[in-house]
């Protein structure tokens, strides 16, 4: 639908009138905003932008707008090995001591031989600010900043000595720039002068009589040297007035609007090839943004914005709240239901998603693409042990398929890097990728053994290949990535060991992320989540070399050795254990942030209420001996968790907790505490989780609307949201009963649908919408 900006109440009306009746035009265009009555003074007051690869957070002040900018390929460092080749020959004895009970030791030698060197990886850095400074005004009325997430758009306006201002900026994925646009309701009235400022080591000048420029190399970590170039360009178009150059700066003199166009851009090309040219590509990026008008810059940014954005809608229902500012909306949060702060905390996830992992970008790492640090929190980095694959948990469901490229393509690459860690350190054939890893594809386990001696993270990313193969059948994609699982499990098959109790096939060794044991460690043999990983890494690689017509002996290899994995078992407090023995109550920290045991819950599928019912209790048991308390990420995830178990009010409790002001900023970025993208993905997830979920039983595909709607959202809608097998479904009810699902079938794969019990089996051909009610 085409957008004509001078009739947005026009287009907007009509997409809600064609699209879904019980939605109004004011209610989506409440409902969609962030928006407040002072100007950011926090960092996590402003809001974010991005399109994928240029982010920007916008501060919205009076006396001076501030910019603070990141583009994603600004990490510190240089391509790197930190593999340790001592590894292979110290393994059978870290084995020994680790079968023996000797847990301490076999940490102390595994801390000497298999840890990376650096010990650390590098951290994703800011790029600087922009500042534009305008005079001092004493006085100002009806201030209001916002960000829009249907048109991803922020504004600020406000009225000062009778002129009224407005501002607004967006990061464009079609032009590849960040375009701000000052005006005035008079003329003459722009007036404001723009300096960069940075921490890296660069240098900025003026270019020419509109133009600011940042060159600058990215910096060392721990004894990597940066190999980065990066130029950031900055250019200004005034209507009326005047431009001045000078010292670093530029003025804007009386204009009546002034137009600023921002890029960047690095060497980074991949992670072993940095001849990118950034001074050539911002120069053409702004040549060619310069010859479009600022109208249809916009234009084409809503355009692309709205085509993933609006493919999914969604109304909880709705209060008095939204006429308050959300900051204050998020101050009383869990003293009041809000339903649609939980709506718009969806569509925000949503929105992060697409600002920033757009195709042919970096993934989304610790902080998405917005960090304002030379050394942020955990590096920024992507950490493979829960934080990556949380920020994709929403991308299928919630109807981004595409914005899941990024991670494919860095899992991709780490099949490559992991080769050499997998040989030196392991002695094994295949890839292997520990808890973390960096723009440089850095697969050596790191930080300490008790945090990085984990094999199984590049294992879970792989879960991400296949979930995009049940929700798309793309089969050239399942072509493509098939060989990185295989050579994925490889590494597995090379190097599982059998465990002398029960004789069964172990990682060894490893640790379940994060948490220790009894044993004075973390280090351990099997553990459970590991068990898990790897049942569905072989599953899946088995159905996919099925399906490719592949491989028909290493198919028979994996059945085999995924029959002697070590089982999921249920403790002596009828809880799943985390471990191979019955550790969990005498565990150091038994209310641990990490729920990695479960697994097999969410986002696996392998434990669930109906075929695996004992399991299913015992993980319940895991879920309320760890409590509900956590920080954003751990809340999201036991939100997944409490909805794989239709257990709608204690989700929506955790929900609640999540949208407290300890756990969401003002801009309503999650908080870890500090800033942490993952509780933002993993509350959209969740949302998803309580609204439908789906699986292969036999040979239908299951969907189950409403599994774990609470209470507190008895009247609803949800359109668009992706169920495995390739549907498409909207929802509707009313007290807290299903009236519609309207199922559209891309493939016209056998399905059915549970609902109260009961299953439905539906026949729906290709292409074809079925619509469905209880009655
Ligand atoms: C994991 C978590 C930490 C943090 C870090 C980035 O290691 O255990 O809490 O979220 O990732």
């Amino acid at each position: 639908m085409p957008l004509q900006r001078s009739n947005r109440f026009a287009d907007i009306l009509a997409i809600a009138v064609l699209c879904l009746p019980v939605f109004s035009w004011a209610d989506s265009q409440d409902s969609l905003v962030l928006w407040y009555t002072e100007p950011a003074q926090q960092w996590v007051e402003a809001l974010p932008i991005g399109n994928g690869r240029l982010g920007a957070m916008v501060f919205g002040g009076i006396d001076q707008e501030r910019l603070q900018l990141n583009e994603e390929t600004l990490w510190a460092g240089g391509p790197y090995d930190s593999a340790n080749p001592k590894g292979r020959e110290a393994l059978p004895e870290i084995r020994k001591l680790i079968f023996e009970g000797s847990y301490k030791q076999a940490a102390e030698l595994a801390s000497q031989t298999m840890m990376a060197n650096p010990l650390g990886q590098m951290p994703y850095q800011t790029v600087g600010d922009l500042l534009l400074s305008f005079d001092t005004i004493d006085k100002v009325e009806n201030y209001r900043r916002d960000l829009n997430l249907d048109t991803a758009l922020a504004s600020v306006s406000y009225t000062a000595e009778g002129t009224a201002y407005q501002r607004e900026v967006f990061s464009t994925p079609v032009a590849q720039v960040i375009v701000i646009r000052l005006t005035a309701d008079k003329p003459g009235k722009i007036s404001f002068t723009a300096s960069l400022k940075t921490p890296q080591q660069a240098q900025i000048e003026n270019e020419n009589s509109n133009t600011l420029v940042m060159r600058g190399v990215n910096g060392e970590s721990q004894g990597i040297k940066g190999a980065l170039k990066f130029t950031l360009r900055v250019r200004f178009f005034n209507q009326g007035g005047k431009l001045i150059s000078a010292n670093n700066t530029i003025s804007a003199v009386n204009a009546d609007s002034v137009t600023v166009l921002i890029a960047a851009a690095t060497s980074y090309k991949n992670y072993a090839d940095l001849s990118g040219d950034p001074e050539t590509i911002t120069k053409e990026q702004l040549e060619k943004a310069s010859r479009k008008s600022w109208e249809a810059l916009r234009n084409d940014h809503i355009q692309e914005h709205q085509r993933l954005f609006r493919r999914v809608q969604l109304d909880l229902g709705s209060t008095n709240e939204i006429a308050n500012p959300t900051d204050r909306r998020i101050e009383k949060s869990d003293l009041l239901n809000d339903p649609q702060l939980a709506a718009l905390y969806f569509q925000f996830g949503r929105y992060l998603l697409i600002s920033c992992s757009r195709p042919g970008c970096q993934p989304a790492n610790l902080q998405g693409i917005w960090n304002e640090s030379m050394n942020p929190p955990w590096g920024s980095k992507y950490t493979i042990n829960i934080n990556t694959e949380m920020n994709y948990w929403p991308a299928e469901p919630a109807n981004l398929s595409e914005c899941a490229q990024p991670l494919f393509a860095m899992i991709k690459d780490l099949s490559r890097t992991g080769i050499r860690t997998a040989q030196v350190t392991w002695g094994a054939e295949g890839w292997v990728a520990h808890h973390n890893t960096d723009l440089w594809r850095a697969s050596a386990p790191i930080d300490g053994v008790f945090w990085g001696l984990w094999p199984t993270g590049g294992a879970w990313l792989c879960k991400h290949l296949w979930d995009h193969y049940e929700y798309t059948f793309d089969q050239d994609f399942l072509r493509e990535y098939y060989p990185v699982m295989k050579e994925s499990a490889r590494f597995f098959l090379d190097t599982l060991v059998e465990e002398p109790k029960w004789k069964w096939l172990v990682t060894c060794p490893s640790l379940s992320p994060e948490n220790g044991h009894p044993g004075g460690a973390s280090i351990c043999a099997g553990p459970t989540m590991d068990m898990q990983i790897l049942r569905d890494l072989f599953s899946n690689c088995i159905a996919a070399s099925e399906i490719l017509g592949v491989d028909s002996d290493f198919r028979t290899q994996l059945a085999a050795v995924k029959d002697r994995l070590a089982p999921n078992q249920i403790g002596a407090a009828g809880q799943l254990q985390e471990w191979l023995e019955d550790w969990d109550l005498q565990a150091p920290d038994i209310h641990h942030r990490h729920v990695s045991h479960l697994y097999g819950l969410y986002p696996s599928s392998q434990i669930n209420i109906y075929e695996t019912p004992q399991l299913a209790q015992a993980a319940r048991k895991s879920l309320e001996i760890r409590g509900d308390e956590a920080t954003g990420w751990g809340l999201g995830w036991r939100l997944c968790l409490w909805a794989r178990l239709h257990d709608g009010e204690h989700a929506y409790t955790i929900l609640q907790m999540l949208l407290r002001p300890s756990r969401t900023y003002p801009n309503m970025f999650d908080a870890h505490p500090p800033f942490q993208i993952d509780g933002n993905f993993g509350g959209t997830a969740g949302i998803c989780e309580m609204l439908l979920q789906s699986r292969l039983v036999g040979d239908r595909w299951e969907m189950e609307p409403l599994p774990a709607l609470p209470k507190a959202w008895p009247d609803g809608s949800v359109k668009g949201l992706c169920a495995r097998g390739g549907f498409i479904v909207d929802l509707q009810w009313q007290a807290g009963r299903l009236k519609t699902a309207a199922v559209h079938s891309i493939h016209g794969h056998p399905c059915q649908l549970r609902y109260d019990g009961t299953v439905h089996k539906l026949n729906i051909n290709k292409a074809q919408t079925f619509m469905w009610n209880p009655s």
